[in-house]
C-alpha cells in the first residue's frame, strides 16, 4: 500500500491501489471461470476504459468523510480499505450510468476521449458491459462486506439511489417529449425535480451515507445531513447545466448536447423566464435542433440575456445559503463533511 500519510496524493495513490485489487478480484470471481482469456480482456479493458478516468470526487469523499466522522481518531489501513472499495462501488455506479447516459443523450467525448459506445467494435455492446458494471457492484460489496452489521443497509442504500438516479433520468428523457409540444412547460421546479432524482442522490447522499453506515450510524437519523446534500447535488448539477454550454470542453472532457437534445436545462428555464416575445420566438425556432447554426442561435440569446451573469449570481445565493444551513449543524465533524464537499464544487471549472 502506498506511503498512508496525510496529502491528498497519498490518499489518491491508495484509492487508485484499491481499484486494482478490486479489478483483479472480479476478473478472477469464480463466477467467471468459463470465461477465456478474451472476455476477462474485455472486461479489464471496458474498466480502464470507463471507471477510473474522472475527477474521482464522489469515491474519494468516502475516505475524507469517514474520515471526519471519525473526528480525529486513528483509522486502520483495513479501514481505508474498506472506505476505499465503497467510494469505487460508486465509482463503479458513475460509470455504469455515464456509459448509457452517452448513448441516450448522442454525446461525442467523455473524459477527454470518445464516449465508450463511440469507441470502434464497442457500439451497443456498450450497453451491456453498462449492466456488468451494475453488477459489478453487488458483488464487490458481498466480498468485502458480508459479515459486516451495515451489509443490508448497504444493499438497500445502493438499490434505492439506482432506483432514485434511474427515475430521474427517465424524467429528464420523458420531459423532452413534452418540451418538444410545448417548451413552455420547462420552470424551474420542473428541473429542480429532474436533477434531484438523476444527480444528487447518487452524486452527493450516497458517499456521505456510505461513510455513516460504515461509522456505525443509522441513516433515519441523519435526514438533515441528507437534505442539505441534495441541495448541494441540485446546485452541482446546475453548474453541470451551465458548463454544458458555457464551460471549456478541454476542462470539462465532454462537449455539450443540451442545446441540441432538447434538455430542460436550468440556462433554457431561466432564458425562458428572462425573455421578451420576440426572442421567446428565436427561442422556440431554435432550440432542440441538430443543426449547428441552430445551436449557435441559442447560445447567442443565451448571452444577450446575460445568463453568465445570471449564474454567477445563482452560484454566490447558493453557496451563501448552503454554508448557512451548514453552520446550523449540530455536529463539527458532519459541517466538516459538508463543508468540505462544498469547497471541492464551489466555482468549478469542471
Ligand atoms: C447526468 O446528466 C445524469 C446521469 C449521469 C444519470 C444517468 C442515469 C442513468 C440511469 C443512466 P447529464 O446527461 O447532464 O450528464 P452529462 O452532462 O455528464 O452527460
Ligand atoms: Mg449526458
Ligand atoms: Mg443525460
Ligand atoms: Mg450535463
Amino acid at each position: 500500500m502506498a506511503a498512508n500519510q496525510n496529502g491528498r496524493m497519498d490518499l489518491r495513490a491508495t484509492f487508485l491501489e484499491v481499484y486494482s485489487v478490486l479489478k483483479s478480484e472480479l476478473s478472477n470471481d469464480p463466477a467467471f471461470e468459463w470465461s477465456d482469456d478474451g472476455s476477462r480482456q474485455w472486461v479489464d479493458r471496458m474498466l480502464d476504459y470507463n471507471v477510473p478516468g474522472g475527477k474521482l470526487n464522489r469515491g474519494l469523499s468516502v475516505i475524507d468523510s469517514y474520515k471526519l466522522l471519525k473526528e480525529g481518531k486513528e483509522v486502520t489501513e483495513e479501514e481505508v480499505f474498506l472506505a476505499s472499495a465503497l467510494g469505487w462501488c460508486i465509482e463503479w455506479l458513475q460509470a455504469y450510468f455515464l456509459v448509457l447516459d452517452d448513448i441516450m443523450d448522442g454525446s461525442h467525448t467523455r473524459r477527454g476521449q470518445p464516449c465508450w459506445f463511440r469507441v470502434p467494435k464497442v457500439g451497443m455492446i456498450a450497453v451491456n458491459d453498462g449492466v456488468l458494471l451494475r453488477n459489478h457492484i453487488p458483488r464487490i460489496l458481498k466480498k468485502h462486506f458480508r459479515g459486516k452489521p451495515y451489509y443490508v443497509d448497504l444493499l438497500d442504500l445502493f438499490n434505492e439511489v439506482e432506483f432514485q438516479t434511474a427515475s430521474g433520468q427517465m424524467i429528464d428523457l420523458i420531459t423532452t417529449l413534452e418540451g418538444e409540444k410545448d417548451l413552455s412547460k420547462y420552470s424551474l421546479s420542473l428541473h429542480r425535480r429532474i436533477v434531484q432524482y438523476k444527480t444528487a442522490y447518487y452524486s452527493f447522499y450516497l458517499p456521505v451515507a456510505c461513510a455513516l453506515l460504515m461509522a456505525g450510524d443509522n441513516l433515519d437519523n441523519h435526514i438533515d445531513v441528507k437534505n442539505i446534500l441534495i441541495d448541494m447535488g441540485i446546485y452541482f448539477q446546475v453548474q453541470d447545466d451551465y458548463l454544458d454550454c458555457f464551460g471549456d470542453p478541454e476542462k470539462i472532457g465532454k462537449i455539450g448536447t443540451d442545446i441540441e437534445d432538447f434538455k430542460c436545462s436550468w440556462l433554457v428555464v431561466k432564458a425562458l423566464e428572462k425573455c421578451n416575445e420576440e426572442q421567446k420566438k428565436i427561442l422556440h425556432a431554435h432550440y432542440g435542433k441538430p443543426d449547428p447554426a441552430d445551436v449557435a442561435k441559442v447560445k447567442t440569446l443565451y448571452n444577450e440575456l446575460n445568463l453568465q451573469g445570471v449564474f454567477a449570481e445563482f452560484e454566490s445565493k447558493s453557496y451563501e445559503k448552503l454554508t448557512g444551513s451548514i453552520e446550523a449543524h449540530p455536529s463539527k465533524a458532519v459541517q466538516a463533511v459538508l463543508m468540505s464537499f462544498l469547497g471541492k464544487i464551489y466555482k468549478r471549472q469542471k
